[in-house]
């Protein structure tokens, strides 16, 4: 286990685990914080011995979005300048990552905490967490990618109602909704969220980083670019260690061992 002052990050068979680390603050951001995040994310996006990220929160938070009390996040200064120099590069690291994000929402995720969370590729949150797009509450926009990420997961209505009037959302309309994969009880989130890392560990890396890169594309492509896409990537696929591994095992009905390769 490394320690920066807020963010653990911790490495085991695969899993580089990111545990937001500000409990008192319910883990809000500030300066510190997103270098540190974002060292992780570099790491994990460098290192081919990370297979999966797995981001969870400390204490009874998951991420209360910006540090209001720090004089960086404070009002009449320029917050779009500060986005662009904090919040998007790591939303930015946490998507072109062609390795799976797991996220395991603990607690309330509220403004960039709750936009963090959705921009992660597998979302469970425990049964006691709320989203909350916090940002109308003081004056803000929805940021963090939230005004992208939003409309198209849950549709126009919902996403500005969320967002206009800063209600929460309890874990369990949010996985209703399509907002997140799973509601779980409180006690058995994290080894949920482990299993499931772990799982993810061990999967065909290649293949998995090329699904998720597929499915992005496909918020513009057309139908006919998408299929090409597709051809373009399952040639790759095609040639890996871990497709010839996957047919080789179900042909001898084993279980696959991927390399990730
Ligand atoms: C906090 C925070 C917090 C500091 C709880 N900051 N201390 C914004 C500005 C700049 C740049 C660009 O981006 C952004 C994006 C954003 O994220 S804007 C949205 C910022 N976040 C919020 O507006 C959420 C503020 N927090 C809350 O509304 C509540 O704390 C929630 C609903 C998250 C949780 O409520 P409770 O469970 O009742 O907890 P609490 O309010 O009692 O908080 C516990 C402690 O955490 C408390 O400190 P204390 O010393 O009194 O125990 C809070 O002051 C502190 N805390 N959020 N964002």
């Amino acid at each position: 286990m490394t320690r920066s002052n807020s963010v653990l990050s911790s490495f085991e068979d695969g899993i580089l685990t990111l545990t937001l680390n500000r409990p008192d603050k319910l883990n809000a951001f500030n300066g510190e914080m997103h270098m540190a995040f974002r060292k992780g994310l570099e790491r994990a996006t460098e290192d081919d011995a990370v297979r999966v990220v797995l981001l969870t929160g400390a204490g009874r938070g998951f991420c209360a979005g910006a540090d209001l009390s720090d004089r960086d996040s404070g009002a009449a200064r320029d917050l779009g300048q500060l986005l662009d120099t904090t919040y998007n590069p790591n939303i930015r690291l946490i998507r072109a990552l062609e390795k799976p994000v797991v996220c395991a929402v603990n607690g309330v995720a509220a403004g960039a905490g709750a936009n963090i969370a959705l921009a992660c590729d597998i979302v469970i949150a425990a049964r006691s967490a709320r989203f909350i797009q916090a940002f109308a509450k003081i004056g803000l926009v929805p940021d963090a990618g939230g005004s992208w990420i939003l409309p198209r997961i849950i549709g126009e209505p919902r996403a500005k109602a969320l967002a206009m009037t800063a209600e929460p959302l309890g874990a369990e309309t949010a996985a209703e909704w399509g907002l997140i994969w799973k509601a779980v009880e409180d006690t058995a989130l994290m080894d949920e969220a482990r299993t499931l890392a772990q799982s993810l560990a061990t999967g065909p890396t290649l293949g998995l980083g090329m699904t998720k890169r597929l499915i992005h594309a496909a918020g513009t492509n057309s139908l006919e670019q998408q299929l090409e896409m597709e051809i373009a990537c399952q040639r790759i696929a095609g040639f890996s260690a871990d497709y010839a591994e996957g047919v080789s095992a179900f042909l001898e009905k084993r279980k696959a061992t991927f390399r990730g390769q």
